[in-house]
């Protein structure tokens, strides 16, 4: 978790978090790792903000084989793209971690069996 924390600490992220904290959470652990994946991605050309048609591409290809094909990316990026400009900024990207996130939910209390 340290190695998390120095991480965040080197980057011009806005994030910030009480350095006092002796552990990050797995919540916080988690958004850092989000946020981690989303850059990691979109430092694949000269624009660091946002994720291109092929950077998002290349994330869903590599990071969500089991949920979606790689051909879909162009749809699901279209309708992520609030702001039509071709591009996926965090918050974009968020909402489509947020779709997912529900989506897995409901996915999950469907499989508990019934009482
Ligand atoms: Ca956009």
């Amino acid at each position: 978790m340290t190695h998390l924390r120095n991480i965040l600490l080197q980057t011009d992220c806005p994030v910030s978090f009480s350095m006092e904290a002796p552990e990050l959470t797995a919540t916080e652990t988690s958004l850092i790792l989000l946020v981690g994946v989303f850059n990691q991605y979109a430092s694949g050309d000269s624009d660091k903000k946002t994720l291109s048609k092929d950077e998002f591409g290349k994330l869903v290809k590599d990071e969500f084989p089991l949920i979606f094909q790689a051909k879909d990316a162009a749809d699901i990026m279209k309708k992520l793209d609030k702001n039509k400009d071709n591009l996926i900024d965090i918050n974009e990207f968020m909402h489509m971690i947020s779709d997912l996130v529900g989506k897995s939910y409901k996915m999950m209390c469907d499989m508990e069996p019934k009482k």
